[in-house]
C-alpha cells in the first residue's frame, strides 16, 4: 500500500499534459508513458469480484477481440493480472468518474471510487490494446489519472422521424461508452409516429406508431409515397434498453413532446386538440400547426402518460420538448382565450409557459426535474426547469443568468443531422455544415458568462434527428466520426490549437471502427479548394 501511496503522489506531483501517441479518444488529463508493454497471456487473471459487470465486461470485450478467455478471480495466484480495485488513497481528488490507470510490465490496475469510474477506465484501457488484430495482446505501459470536465455528455437520437430497433439502440448505446459519454436522449415522439408503448392508451401505439409514407425523399422534391411506415418500443424493450444502458453507466433521458409536435398523438387521440381533427400520422417534416390544447383532460391525458413513462426510466430529468409549437391554433380556441383571460395570461406565449410549468409541477411531484428545448424561456421559465439550447447559445446564456441548469446543443456545432462534407459527395442531409474540426473547436461555456454562471452548463450533447438518415448505417455515418471529437469536447481535454494530434488519434479509431463493421465519414479526406 505504502508503495501505492508513493506513486499517486509522484504521479500527482510530475503527470502532464503530455504529447502521446496512444490512440486515446478522449484525450487524457493527465499521462505518463512509460517504455515498454505488459503482455497478457491466458493465464493473466482479472482481479475482480467474480460478480462484477465491469469485470464481465472486459472479460467478454478481451475474449471477442483477441480469443483471450481471461479468468475472473480475487485470489490472483499469478502476478500477471488486470486488477479492478474501488478503492483509492486519496479519495478527495475523485468523482464517481474519475479513474487512475496503471500499467507495468506484470500487471495493470485500474482503480476508482465508483463502478462508474472503472468502467471509464476499462475503456481506456481498451482502446490501449492493439487496433490491429495481433497475436501478441499487449498493452503499452502508462500511467493515467483521468476526469472528466462535464457531467452531461450526451447523443440524442430521434426514433420518430425513423425507427431504429432495440438491438441498434444496444449499439447505439455501445458506442457511447466506448467515447465515454454518460447520457443517451431518447426522442420517443413527434408529428411522424409515437413509439412508446402507454398501457392506459394503446391507440398511442396501434394507430400513432404507424404512418403512410416511409419518407426517404427529399421533401422539397415531395418524394413521398405511401407505404405503411412505423414501429414502437415495448415497455419490456424499454426496461431492456434501460437496463443495458445503466450497466454500462449512460443515463437514459426519455423525451416526450409537448405542446407541439404531437400530431401522431392526436391522430390517435383527437379530443386533446383544439379542433378535435381527425389527423393522420404526419408523412411529411416540419412545423405544424395542429398541437396538444391546453384542456384539462389533455392535462390529465398528458400526465398519465408521463405517469408511466417515470416508472420505466430512472432519469433525474424527463424531457418534454416544448420547442416550435406554433399558437395558430390556440389563438382561434374560445377554450384557449378563456384559460388566458382567468389565469391572466396576456398572450400565447405565456399560455405555453402555463402549460410547461403545469407539466413541470407535475414531474417535480414525481420526484424527477424537467427539461425543454430553449423555446420554454418564452413567456418565462418554469422554477425548476433545465434548458436545452439549441437555437444557438443564447437560449442556454439566458438561462444560465437565470441560474437554470443548460445544456448546450446548438445547431451551428452539435446537430449531426447537419452535412459534414461537400455535399456533392455526401448523402443527402437535411443542410447546414458542421465538418469534425467545428465540433471540435467547440466550446460549452460561452464567453458571455461569468465563470459563476457557467456553473450551470452542465456539459452538451449532440442531436441526430432522421428525417433524412432512415437506416442505421446512416445513423453510424453521420454520427462517426464528429462525436470523437465532441467526447474529447466534453471530458475537457480537446485543445482546437492541436487539432492535427486530435486528427492523427482520430484516425486511428477509423481502423477500430473499420473492425467494428460500423460506418464514418471520410468527409475529412476530401481534397477542397
Ligand atoms: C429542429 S431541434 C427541430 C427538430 C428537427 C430539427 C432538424 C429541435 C428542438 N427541433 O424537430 O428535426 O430541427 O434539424
Amino acid at each position: 500500500m505504502t508503495s501505492r501511496i508513493t506513486f499517486f503522489f509522484v504521479l500527482f506531483c510530475h503527470l502532464t499534459f503530455a504529447q502521446h501517441t496512444l490512440p486515446l479518444i478522449p484525450t487524457p488529463k493527465e499521462i505518463k508513458p512509460g517504455n515498454g508493454f505488459f503482455v497478457l497471456n491466458s493465464e493473466t487473471i482479472i482481479n475482480a469480484d467474480k460478480n462484477s459487470f465491469e469485470a464481465q465486461y472486459l472479460k467478454e470485450v478481451i475474449n471477442q477481440e483477441f480469443g483471450l478467455n481471461l479468468e475472473i478471480s480475487q485470489k490472483a495466484t499469478t502476478s500477471s493480472k488486470i486488477s479492478l480495485l474501488t478503492a483509492v488513497p486519496d479519495a478527495s481528488k475523485f468523482t464517481n468518474e474519475t479513474f487512475y490507470l496503471s500499467v507495468d510490465q506484470n500487471s495493470a490496475e485500474i482503480s476508482a471510487v465508483s463502478n462508474h469510474g472503472i468502467f471509464n477506465g476499462i475503456q481506456t484501457l481498451l482502446q490501449l490494446l492493439p487496433i490491429e488484430k495481433a497475436s501478441v495482446v499487449k498493452l503499452p505501459i502508462v500511467q493515467i489519472f483521468d476526469t472528466p470536465k462535464y457531467a452531461w455528455r450526451g447523443m440524442h437520437l430521434d426514433c420518430a422521424r425513423h425507427f431504429f430497433s432495440i438491438d441498434f439502440i444496444k449499439k447505439y448505446i455501445d458506442y457511447l461508452a466506448m467515447y465515454k459519454f454518460n447520457t443517451f436522449h431518447w426522442h420517443l415522439t413527434d408529428d411522424q409516429g409515437w413509439r412508446i408503448e402507454i398501457k392506459q392508451y394503446p391507440k398511442l401505439t396501434d394507430v400513432g406508431a404507424w404512418r403512410n409514407g416511409s419518407m426517404v425523399g427529399h421533401y422539397n422534391e415531395q418524394k413521398y409515397d405511401t407505404i405503411r411506415y412505423g414501429g414502437f418500443y415495448t415497455q419490456d424493450q424499454i426496461k431492456e434498453v434501460v437496463a443495458y444502458a445503466q450497466q454500462r453507466h449512460i443515463t437514459v433521458v426519455p423525451e416526450i413532446e409537448m405542446p407541439g409536435h404531437a400530431v401522431a398523438a392526436l391522430a390517435a387521440y383527437p379530443q386533446y386538440s383544439c379542433t378535435g381533427g381527425p389527423f393522420e400520422v404526419e408523412k411529411q417534416w416540419g412545423v405544424l400547426d395542429d398541437v396538444f390544447c391546453p384542456k384539462e383532460e389533455t392535462f390529465t391525458f398528458l400526465e398519465n402518460i408521463l405517469s408511466e413513462v417515470i416508472a420505466l426510466f430512472p432519469s433525474e430529468y424527463i424531457h418534454i420538448g416544448g420547442d416550435e409549437c406554433p399558437k395558430t391554433r390556440w389563438k382561434s380556441c374560445g377554450h384557449c382565450q378563456g384559460l388566458m383571460k382567468a389565469k391572466g395570461l396576456k398572450d400565447e406565449h405565456e399560455l405555453q409557459s402555463y402549460f410547461i410549468q403545469r407539466m413541470e409541477k407535475f414531474v417535480n411531484s414525481k420526484g424527477r426535474k424537467i427539461i425543454g428545448w430553449d423555446e420554454i424561456l418564452e413567456g418565462g421559465l418554469a422554477p425548476n426547469a433545465a434548458v436545452m439550447s439549441w437555437r444557438g447559445t443564447e437560449g442556454g446564456i439566458a438561462a444560465a443568468k437565470e441560474k437554470h441548469f443548460v445544456v448546450m446543443t446548438p445547431g451551428s456545432h452539435c446537430y449531426f443531422d447537419h452535412y459534414q462534407g461537400n455535399p456533392q459527395n455526401e448523402p443527402l442531409a437535411i443542410g447546414g455544415y458542421t465538418p469534425v474540426e467545428k465540433v471540435y473547436a467547440f466550446n460549452p461555456i460561452p464567453k458571455e458568462l461569468s465563470s459563476e454562471e457557467a456553473q450551470y452548463i452542465l456539459g452538451a450533447q449532440a442531436n441526430v434527428w432522421t428525417e433524412y438518415i432512415a437506416s442505421p448505417e446512416q445513423v453510424e455515418y453521420m454520427i462517426f466520426p464528429r462525436m470523437m471529437a465532441l467526447s474529447e469536447v466534453l471530458w475537457g481535454t480537446s485543445n482546437p490549437e492541436k487539432y492535427a494530434d486530435f486528427e492523427k488519434r482520430m484516425i486511428q479509431q477509423f481502423t477500430v471502427l473499420e473492425q467494428k463493421g460500423i460506418q464514418y465519414s471520410k468527409a475529412l479526406f476530401e481534397i477542397t479548394s
